[in-house]
């Protein structure tokens, strides 16, 4: 909207708010690549390009870590940045089309189109955030309990370092372990807003805890399992969920569809979880969808933890993944909600169920890298996240 007393157009108002973002770090990383990249040859006019690329450009070349960001190899050094984007190619718990497991690799390979700087959202990553690669979890192919225990325990690591954890999938069997590692380190309870297709609130699904089960065993809240169905000798299964995530402050957004969502039904009634279909986000609309999120996940809450699974965008967007399913969200509607409810703070977010062997163009996992850059950017620029009174002028 333009402002209604100078008429100045939001996008301009933002060009203005970003002139006074000082640009030290982009120096300081053309400084860096002609220090490691050697100088250009001599028919080269702008010396700002090095020999061998090192920095940001071009998009095209390098070894690329999310964003280009520092890889932190030393995960003992995770802490020193702001946020960490954490990578956990697991697809062992996929029940129809797998693939995920090259999700985090396609989503590094294409966030190298990005450089941070934003007009519509005034923001400028690059700047006002110290954000790393902490490459990824070593999971176990063939055992999902295993790899649970090293994903809630790398999470945590993360977590308690003080990086803001943004945890690529890998398949949505990851959000159970995911928010495991995070809510363990929250004393007061975690809402979790869910956007998904599907429900993922069935206990197991042909005979494990797969991709349509996280949200069962984290909002368990230890009631009672029935233990003769779930083999506790051969897993974890006793291991019943987190005291902290009650199912009231679970909120799923884009229900809908005709496959698998039968077993959850049962749950998500039992326990009271939200379910706002695609047909009341209809209704309600953007706005509306996100603070009713907001409120529901919020209530009596210390934290919410954002689950993004790109199956919610219409796999006419979003085709790269493992259960697609028509009639879903608009890539804008999708993004803007996000922004909505990262406005009101996060303590982790996930982006799940990329799967790069079904994707065209990289087009799904452009948009989980855009989640991510929706969701940090919006932190970012309301203070949440990074650093932005650091490197803001007075003019
Ligand atoms: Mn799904």
């Amino acid at each position: 909207m333009p402002d209604p007393k100078t008429g100045e157009l939001r996008g301009n108002r933002n060009l203005n708010r970003l002139a006074k973002i000082s640009q030290s770090k982009q120096d300081e990383e053309i400084q860096r690549g002609l220090e490691l990249g050697l100088e250009a040859a001599d028919s080269i006019n702008d010396r700002s390009i090095s020999l061998f690329s090192r920095g940001h450009l071009p998009a095209f070349a390098g070894i690329n870590t999310f964003m280009k960001s520092r890889y932190c190899e030393n995960i003992r050094e995770v802490g020193n940045y702001e946020a960490a984007f954490v990578g956990v190619p697991f697809d062992t718990g996929t029940t129809y089309r797998p693939g995920a497991r090259f999700g985090p690799q396609a989503v590094r390979r294409i966030s190298a189109l990005y450089d941070g700087y934003c007009v519509d959202g005034a923001v400028d990553l690059f700047e006002e955030l110290d954000l790393c690669d902490a490459g990824d979890i070593f999971v176990i192919p063939g055992n999902i309990e295993k790899t649970f225990d090293q994903v809630s325990k790398g999470i945590s690591h993360v977590f308690t370092s003080g990086a803001f954890p943004i945890i690529v999938g890998g398949d949505h069997s990851l959000g159970y372990p995911n928010v495991r590692g995070v809510a363990q380190n929250i004393s007061g309870n975690v809402g979790i807003i869910h956007f998904d297709r599907h429900l993922d609130t069935q206990d197991i699904d042909m005979d494990e805890r797969m991709h349509t089960t996280p949200w069962y065993w984290t909002t368990n809240n230890h009631e009672s399992v029935d233990h003769s169905k779930a083999h506790q000798h051969h897993s974890h299964m006793h291991d019943v969920g987190l005291s902290n995530c009650p199912p009231k402050n679970l909120v799923q957004v884009g229900i809908g569809g005709w496959y698998g969502n039968r077993p959850g039904s049962e749950v998500a009634r039992d326990r009271g979880t939200s379910v706002i279909t695609m047909k009341d986000f209809e209704e309600l609309g953007i706005q509306g969808t996100a603070s009713l999120a907001l409120e529901l996940a919020w209530k009596d809450a210390d934290a919410v933890y954002l689950s993004f699974d790109i199956d919610s965008i219409d796999p006419a967007f979003a085709p790269g993944t493992g259960t697609p399913e028509p009639g879903g969200f608009m890539p804008r509607e999708a993004l803007e909600m996000v922004r909505l409810i990262a406005r009101e703070g996060l303590c982790a977010m996930e982006v799940v169920e990329v799967s790069p062997p079904y994707d065209v163009n990289d087009n799904t996992s452009q948009l989980a890298c855009r989640v991510i850059l929706d969701v940090i950017g919006t932190m970012v620029s309301v203070g949440k996240l990074g650093h932005r009174d650091q490197v803001i002028g007075k003019s």
